[in-house]
């Protein structure tokens, strides 16, 4: 029962040089657990709000005036720390105290906990659940929100080592087409200077077919098999490509547009022609319908909401019944606390849809991602593929193999 006895935040900065909350929590006066919060550049309408008055100093002043009442909480329970907090802030969007304040004191929690017991934080949370290996879904090539003009407007293409037979082979799979991508990007433009965007992918001038066209050679250059070895994803973000005003996907960068009907098509093709097995937000947030056809006509595909669900409960079962979405991304930051992630993948599974548990673009060294993947049964960790901060969460999953926690790699089947 590892009680808190202290806590603590200040100001640091995440990956893109901004500001964010950093919380250490002490339980027993002697086990120190410290969480820094991500944040997100392409961000859904429905997500929690990150900082009050988007001051994160603000959020700092918000804690430190209620600090007493975490004083005494058992921090290994994730809904006795989402109740404080909800008791600080009683706001749907955590306007008072700041998504990433809720974010940081949630995951400080259970970090401190999971010292304080001498377990993973993965053996804490997991419920006696199997713990099976995510695959590692990297954005190799990307554009939108992530990567300054001329790179694609899609915002990522990922990748997926389906084919590899542990967590080891299937990171050396996804740096060896990072590699291999690389190298066709400088045949193709002469001079490209390896630019990449804010999630380690590479940011090349090229337009969204040509983009698609390359990280398919890749995979075939590196002497892989598409569909059995690797396979490949798009997340179009489509929120960020929405004109409500004259309802249509502006595609600025290759300076086209389509309506509902075409973005629709659009996808189908690609996902046919690319045998895509993963898709992220392909129409915008609110549009339950499109979505639902989308999922309808791509059985074989992972079709995922994340700006759509916003690791929020309440949206899953919205989704649910227009039958929208067979996978869901879970970013705890989305949500708030890590309780009110743990009610959505609850929820994801109630309903059917597989859990990918996901990084933000801009992010911490923090690795406590894997151990939430890992204990809700993700079937992929969505964390890039190259920079120190994408890598720390990857190496994760090396070590809790390493320790015994995880037995193989997940059933992206079932
Ligand atoms: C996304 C994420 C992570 P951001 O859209 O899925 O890749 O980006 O953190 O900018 O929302
Ligand atoms: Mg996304």
């Amino acid at each position: 029962m590892p009680l808190i006895t202290t806590l603590k935040s200040r100001i640091v900065y995440n990956s893109r040089g901004n500001q964010t909350v950093e919380v250490d929590i002490i339980t027993d006066d002697r086990y120190i657990g410290r969480a820094c919060a991500p944040s997100g550049a392409s961000v859904g309408k429905h997500e929690a709000q990150s900082f009050p008055q988007n001051e994160p100093l603000r959020a700092i002043q918000v804690l430190n005036s209620h600090l007493g009442k975490f004083i005494g909480a058992e921090a290994s329970d994730p809904k006795a720390i989402f109740e404080i907090i909800k008791n600080i802030d009683s706001t749907p969007s955590y306007n008072i105290i700041g998504g990433s304040m809720a974010y940081a004191l949630s995951i400080a929690a259970v970090d401190s906990a999971s010292k304080a017991l001498g377990i993973p934080l993965a053996n804490l949370l997991r419920n006696n659940k199997p713990c099976k290996s995510p695959f590692p879904l990297g954005n190799f090539l990307g554009g939108g929100a992530h990567a300054g003009p001329g790179t694609p407007d899609i915002q990522e293409i990922l990748v997926c080592p389906i084919g590899a037979a542990d967590i080891k082979q299937a990171l050396e799979m996804n740096f060896y087409v990072h590699r291999e991508l690389r190298k066709l990007l400088e045949n193709e433009d002469k001079s490209f200077t390896n630019g990449r965007g804010d999630e380690g992918a590479w940011a090349p001038r090229v337009n969204n077919d040509k983009a698609l066209e390359l990280a398919e050679r890749s995979i075939k250059n590196s002497g892989f098999e598409i569909g059995s070895d690797l396979a490949l994803g798009i997340d179009f973000a489509a929120s960020s490509l929405w004109n409500g005003d004259n309802q249509r996907y502006e595609y600025r960068r290759q300076e086209m547009s389509r309506d509902t009907d075409e973005q629709i098509e659009f996808v189908n093709s690609l996902v046919q022609r690319y045998n895509l097995i993963y898709i992220e937000d392909p129409v915008h947030e609110e549009d339950f319908e499109s979505m639902a056809e989308i999922t309808r006509r791509n059985q074989k595909c992972i079709v995922t909401g994340d700006d759509m669900l916003v690791t929020n409960k309440e949206r899953v079962i919205e989704a649910s019944k227009y039958g929208a979405c067979s996978g869901a991304i879970l970013k705890v930051n989305q949500a708030g606390t890590l309780y009110e992630a743990l009610l959505f993948s609850e929820e994801c599974k109630r309903k059917n849809l597989k859990i990918i548990t996901s990084h933000r673009s801009g992010e911490s060294v923090d690795s406590h991602i894997s151990h939430i993947a890992v204990a809700t049964q993700s079937k992929m960790i969505k964390s890039g593929i190259v920079g120190g901060e994408r890598v720390a969460k990857l190496n994760e999953l090396l070590r809790l193999t390493e320790y015994g926690l995880i037995d193989g790699m997940a059933d992206l089947s079932s």
